[in-house]
């Protein structure tokens, strides 16, 4: 066994009390854009530094990925970082943001943790273990009929060259379940799955760093993950995951 979960939950929340020194102090944030929809902030940078140093330090043996540094020399086995995902909401001060912090070894995840300091919820996963929030198993939610089905999914992306972006796939599924939710962070969005808050979540034209967590937190729960033809597997571009009882009723409509 490589690491310690026990290690690896106090340094996530850590991290989690740097995001919270600035989240109670939003007047003084400092906002830039990286692209018209995409904010980083100085938590973030700062939470991602600390992350990166302090997993080195207990773990030397494995690389770095985050959103805001970039990669490390190893990649084949390596921390996979958001240090703040739902940045937006955050600058905001809404409450639904996360740290999210896997490790993969040799393309396979075998850590992810997802904490939201907001919220107070850690959530965990250790691949074939099961999955934890704040220390207590979790899994899918039992609903097997859309109709009745609440679901979340966000807007990460609105670009015109895609041939469909996720309005009009939001208005189909919309008009079917009878509960619909945003909240702007996938890596929670992946844990309520997890959690049986919600029974399925959707997004496209994430990345790897957003999801690589909650998924696992999610299939270690019972979840399904796949693309949008029902590919099992994780598809950062097109990733669909629910409670496995709703898929093939879903698929039609992705
Ligand atoms: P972030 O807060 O780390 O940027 C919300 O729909 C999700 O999309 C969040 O996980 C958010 O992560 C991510 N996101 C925000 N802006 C994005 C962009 N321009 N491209 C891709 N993903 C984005
Ligand atoms: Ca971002
Ligand atoms: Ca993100
Ligand atoms: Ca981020």
């Amino acid at each position: 066994m490589p690491i310690s979960l026990a290690v690896l939950e106090n340094v996530i929340r850590e991290a989690g009390s740097i995001a919270m020194t600035h989240f109670k102090d939003l007047k003084n944030l400092e906002v830039t854009k990286k692209s018209p929809r995409d904010l980083v902030t100085d938590a973030d940078v700062a939470v991602e530094a600390f992350l990166q140093e302090s997993l080195a330090k207990h773990y030397p043996q494995f690389g770095f990925w985050g959103e805001e540094s970039g990669q490390s020399a190893n990649q084949s086995s390596r921390w996979i970082v958001d240090p703040i995902d739902g940045t937006h909401s955050f600058s905001r001060g809404q409450y639904f943001w996360g740290i999210s912090v896997a490790l993969e070894i040799d393309q396979e995840l075998i850590f992810g943790a997802v904490y939201a300091p907001a919220l107070d919820d850690y959530y965990a996963a250790e691949k074939g273990k099961g999955a934890w929030k704040n220390g207590h198993p979790i899994t899918v939610s039992n609903e097997s009929n859309l109709a009745d089905a609440m679901v979340a999914t966000g807007f990460a992306c609105l670009r015109s060259y895609l041939k469909e972006n996720n309005l009009q796939r939001f208005c189909r599924i919309a008009e079917i379940t009878t509960g619909q939710r945003r909240f702007g962070s996938a890596a929670i969005d992946l844990c309520l799955v997890a959690d049986g808050q919600v029974d399925a979540f959707w997004e496209q034209e994430l990345n790897l760093y957003d999801v690589a967590a909650g998924a696992l937190i999610a299939a270690e729960a019972g979840a399904t993950v796949t693309d949008f033809q029902g590919n099992k597997g994780l598809f950062p571009k097109q990733i669909l995951v629910t409670n496995g009882k709703i898929l093939n009723q879903l698929l039609p409509l992705m």
